[in-house]
């Protein structure tokens, strides 16, 4: 069995490398620099750079682990381990000099995510987690909020981007939220929604429509800080899904309740 405690101070070393290659190239980036990838969806030479850079130390560090990576920088698959990485989570944040954008990293061992490392770029805040060795922000240990119900609660979500068809479920829960919660953020960046859920300064976290390498790190940072992590019915299917519901325990229920309300059944618009 490989060292994940040893694993893990290497991959935040390589997720600040990263993170500070990002930074100096914020004032750089001009408009000829963004790609479109597809509808709202964009890349810049930044992202793929940053991705090379992580392969290339994340290679070194377990030679025998394959990747799944948002810029397809790297093609290869690893029988035990892999590692999911987004480079840049925040892009649409990054382009427009918006400063909330992070770095997220995580290892998969066969389909348990074993190690987690979020790096929000601009606060140089680094989350971290090992699978059972508890979670961590700058090195202290974080733990989820303990408010006790969602009238109690901050919420964030992510707009859908690309799948508009359960926009009507997606509103319905949004008024639900606007009405009966402390409110709702969107801030842009799913990593560092799953991150601030398992800091407690979100209560809880829910979007559709994400990719693995969006959820993977922050999923494990949210439930190694005490938090309940799942896909809108509540199973386990919250890193391929495409959907994703974190908390922190107390609110799991009351939580999954609205988003089941308004998602079961599905109102196509
Ligand atoms: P990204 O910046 O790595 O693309 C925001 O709701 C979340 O959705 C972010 O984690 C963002 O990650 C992800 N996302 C993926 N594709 C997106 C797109 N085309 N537009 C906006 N957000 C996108
Ligand atoms: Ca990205």
């Amino acid at each position: 069995m490989i060292d994940l405690d040893k694993i893990s101070h290497e991959v935040i070393s390589t997720a600040k490398n990263a993170g500070t290659f990002i930074r100096n190239q914020t004032d750089k980036l001009r408009s000829i620099d963004v790609e479109t990838k597809g509808n709202h969806d964009y890349v810049t030479y930044v992202d793929k750079t940053a991705e090379e850079q992580i392969v290339q130390s994340l290679q070194a560090l377990l030679p025998e682990a394959g990747f799944i990576v948002e810029e397809n920088t790297i093609s290869k698959q690893g029988d035990a381990y892999n590692w999911v990485v987004d480079p840049l989570d925040g892009t649409t944040n990054f382009i427009h000099g918006i400063p909330v954008f992070s770095v997220s990293i995580a290892l998969m061992h066969h389909k348990e995510v074993v190690l987690g490392v979020v790096y929000e770029v601009n606060l140089d805040e680094c989350f971290s987690a090992v699978k059972g060795k508890g979670a961590f922000l700058n090195g202290m240990p974080i733990q989820v909020s303990n408010a006790s119900a969602l009238k109690d609660s901050l919420l964030a979500t992510g707009f859908p981007y690309h799948d508009y068809t359960r926009m009507d479920s997606f509103i319905d829960l949004f008024k639900w939220c606007m009405k009966n919660t402390h409110g709702l953020r969107r801030i842009g960046s799913a990593a560092v929604d799953l991150a601030y859920v398992a800091c407690g300064r979100f209560e809880g976290f829910y979007e559709y429509g994400l990719n693995a390498w969006d959820v993977a790190a922050g999923c494990l940072i949210v439930q190694e800080a005490g938090g309940q992590v799942s896909d809108f019915r509540g199973k386990d299917n919250y890193i391929f899904g495409r959907e994703v519901v974190a908390s922190n325990n107390n609110i799991s229920h009351e939580f999954l309740n609205q988003i089941q309300k308004a998602f079961n059944p599905i109102k196509k618009h």
